[in-house]
């Protein structure tokens, strides 16, 4: 057998049982040599007069959880997986799969491929294909609607998810839970009860009632594609998801295969593909800095939050929720009451969707959670999270007193979205314990967090902010100090550039749908809608107050705000939001409100097709993310892209703006550069990150893989 493969035989209650173990870590992922291995398992098997069941099981922490995914882009290896898999079900005698960690992908199509199938109640299921820019392609859109229904298959090979143990079983993706937690020895028990009831080779491909009533339902299938289209917003291997299922419902099994495997072929050479899985490998790149390598974290036993409103009663409840006590901190009763009321909003918005049950939401907000008027409490916290008003002065007054009160040893952050770290830690004696952690709004929900090390930060206390991320279950990214650290000086530029080409002559609706139709969930405007406008307003006050006097196109936003129209939550911002709709309508007056600052300015407005709003949008993205790559802000450029997918919405099938930047082609993005530069030299002076690589030959993914 294949060092990663093994067989052996054991003598079970009414015959031999062939153990074949695949021993691939970390993940028992399917590559060539597993592959290899089980095709010649199971031909052995096949053939072995001393073996009457099989047990097909992985060693290790988990089941295959999947094809190796570092193997796409490179020269296909047969056997590939779809012909172990037809080669195990063709097997005249029965093979029983024991599923236990994540058996995801081509790890769950192989159980498919088996006649019987035993998790462990901890186990989970999935085909998460579509998230790589694929599809199931290895039977899974033929198996599965066959074993539990075509909308249960829908449901699972469109969404991603993982399934549990328990709900396999409701669904028939499993046949029997085993309350044990050595998959090997409940595969063989279930091996003993295969032969002890004579349970007979059983093949899903064979199994054609779950789908007959699907067989021709025009209706079913029109009415699943077109919500798949809408949630898809360009996405590609959704919609080839679905047309495979009903290829499996319209042809025989094996020209349903071969449907599979071409739409299969096809994704894998395209561009989402390549996006996707960019983005899959950066998820965990992203958390791999120096500062892991020199220092390990401090305990995080206990947190303290300085501030109860927006941000900090997010922030608290993200530490609620994962396990970790926390103690509010307000100026006074008063505010410590509200304090407490937003925290308990928040629990309560948990229970209504079902994330939490009452007694959980009750020991959250009563054992884990407290509130109080006395900053001397933050005596006992290993960290400190100060939340409190964006203001330098109050900032510095703060961590004045949390120096005077914090334990020796314990980390000292701010959430502040932009200010300056290092000031900030110049008011402390213990500037080494000091970083800013950026939360995003909702804290509590939005995955993203910015890890600010300052000039003094011991590494230590940066692998603590990175600890914290992964144990709130957020996606950490380094980044160093500067005016919007990555994510919102990146957003600064584009939304510049945004108000640049409104003053030339293009409509916030035309911006928005252009944005939209590049993937993004909303555009720009629609998103101050949502967060609300008076929050840019005073950002831009503060600035012109502090005698900033570049070029300022921001005047008609200006305008709606002084009109007291802060968007959603007056109904009207730059769309109008009629009772209870969420989705805005365009506003004639804000169009006359623009028109007028163009008279003023005497400026002659020019169209915009969608596509040059879009390349002078993405190419502010990019230039200035290749400025903070360039200036150490950012390690890599994937740690730019991660932060632009988990913050700010960027679409994950385009893999981030300097993924997406790599796709299109540097020299053309440099190009686009250099002709806006012609109309506004100061705007777009081109990185010199960007030009170096271009003249290189090189790309971003270049400097990614020299950092690995
Ligand atoms: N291939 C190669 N490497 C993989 C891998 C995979 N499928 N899955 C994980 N790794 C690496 C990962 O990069 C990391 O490496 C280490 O394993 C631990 O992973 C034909 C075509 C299984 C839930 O999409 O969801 O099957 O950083 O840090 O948090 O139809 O990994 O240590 O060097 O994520 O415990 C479908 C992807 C593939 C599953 C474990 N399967 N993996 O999470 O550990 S396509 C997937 C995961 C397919 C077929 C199609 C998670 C996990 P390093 P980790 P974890």
């Amino acid at each position: 057998m294949s060092e990663v493969v093994s067989y052996e035989i054991l003598s079970g209650d009414k015959g031999g049982i062939a153990v074949i173990s695949i021993d691939n870590p970390p993940v028992n992922a399917a590559g060539h040599a597993v592959r290899k291995g089980l095709m010649e398992a199971a031909a052995r098997f096949n053939e072995d007069a001393a073996a009457s069941v099989a047990v097909i099981v992985g060693k290790g922490r988990t089941f295959i959880a999947g094809a190796d995914i570092r193997e796409f882009g490179k020269p296909i290896m047969h056997p590939v997986l779809y012909e172990v898999v037809n080669a195990i079900e063709a097997v005249d005698k029965p093979v029983v799969c024991a599923i236990h960690g994540t058996a995801l992908g081509g790890g769950l199509e192989t159980a498919l491929s088996c006649h019987y199938r035993v998790a462990l109640k901890s186990a989970k299921v999935g085909l998460p294909e579509v998230h790589l820019g694929l599809l199931p392609g290895a039977g899974g859109t033929q198996r599965l609607p066959r074993l539990i229904g075509v909308e249960a298959a829908t449901d699972i090979i469109v969404s991603g998810r993982h399934v549990s143990a328990p709900e396999a079983l409701k669904l028939g993706i499993v046949d029997a839970l085993d309350d044990g937690d050595d998959p090997r020895q409940a595969g063989i028990d279930f091996a003993n009860r295969v032969m002890n009831e004579n349970m007979p080779v059983r093949r899903t491909s064979e199994m054609e009632d779950k789908i007959a009533s699907a067989r021709g339902n025009k209706a079913l299938f029109d009415g699943i594609m077109a919500s798949v289209e809408k949630k898809a917003r360009g996405q590609i291997s959704p919609i080839k998801c679905v047309e495979a299922i009903k290829a499996a419902t319209e042809l025989p099994f094996d020209e349903g295969m071969k449907f599979e495997r071409d739409a299969f072929i096809e994704l894998l050479g395209t561009e989402q593909r390549d996006a996707l899985i960019h983005a899959f490998f950066s998820d965990r790149e992203v958390g791999k800095v120096p500062e892991l390598a020199t220092g390990a974290p401090r305990p995080l036993d206990r947190a303290a939050v300085i501030g109860g409103g927006t941000m900090g009663s997010g922030i608290t409840c993200a530490m609620l929720y994962s396990g970790l006590p926390v103690t509010m901190i307000e100026r006074d009763e008063e505010s410590a009451a509200k304090g407490r009321a937003n925290v308990e909003k928040i629990l309560d918005d948990g229970l209504k969707r079902g994330k939490i049950d009452q007694a959980k939401r009750d020991r959250l907000a009563n054992e884990l959670y407290s509130v109080s008027a006395d900053i001397a409490d933050i005596a006992e916290a290993d960290i400190v999270i100060e939340a409190a008003f964006e203001n330098m002065d109050v900032k510095k007054e703060l961590f004045e007193r949390i120096d005077k009160h914090a334990k020796p040893g314990a980390v000292l952050a701010s959430n502040t979205s932009y200010l300056n770290i290092d000031e900030i830690a110049a008011m402390t004696g213990r500037p080494q314990d000091v970083l800013g952690l950026h939360f995003f709004s909702p804290a509590h929900v939005m995955k993203l967090l910015e890890v600010v090390v300052g000039a003094k930060t011991l590494p230590d206390v940066t692998a603590t902010g990175f600890a914290l991320a992964k144990k709130l279950r957020k996606t950490a990214v380094r980044a160093g100090v500067c005016d919007g650290f990555i994510g919102n000086r990146i957003l600064e530029r584009y939304l510049t550039q945004a108000a640049y080409m409104i003053e030339e002559g293009a409509s916030p609706y035309e911006i928005d749908k252009a944005v939209v139709n590049f993937g993004y969930p909303m555009g720009p405007h629609q998103m101050g809608d949502l967060a609300g406008l008076d929050i840019g307003y005073a950002n831009r006050k503060r600035l012109r107050d502090s005698g900033w006097n570049g070029r300022y196109a921001h005047e008609h936003m200006d305008r709606i705000a002084e009109l007291g129209r802060f968007g959603q939550k007056t109904g009207r911002g730059v769309y109008i939001y009629d009772q209870g709709s969420r989705s805005g309508r365009e506003d004639p007056e804000v169009l006359e409100i623009i028109d007028r600052v163009r008279e003023e300015k005497g400026i002659e407005p020019k169209t915009f097709t969608e596509e040059e709003i879009m390349r002078r949008y993405f190419a502010a993205m990019v230039n200035e993310g290749a400025r903070i790559v360039e200036e150490g802000i950012a390690l890599r450029p994937l740690d730019v892209d991660i932060a632009m997918l988990y913050g700010y919405g960027f679409p994950r099938w385009r893999g981030g703006p300097m993924k997406q930047a790599d796709i299109i082609g540097l020299d053309k993005i440099l190009a686009d550069i250099r002709e806006f530069e012609e109309n506004d030299p100061e705007f777009w002076r081109p990185a010199k990150l960007l030009v170096d690589l271009v003249e290189r030959g090189e790309n971003f993914d270049s400097l990614n893989k020299k950092a690995a």
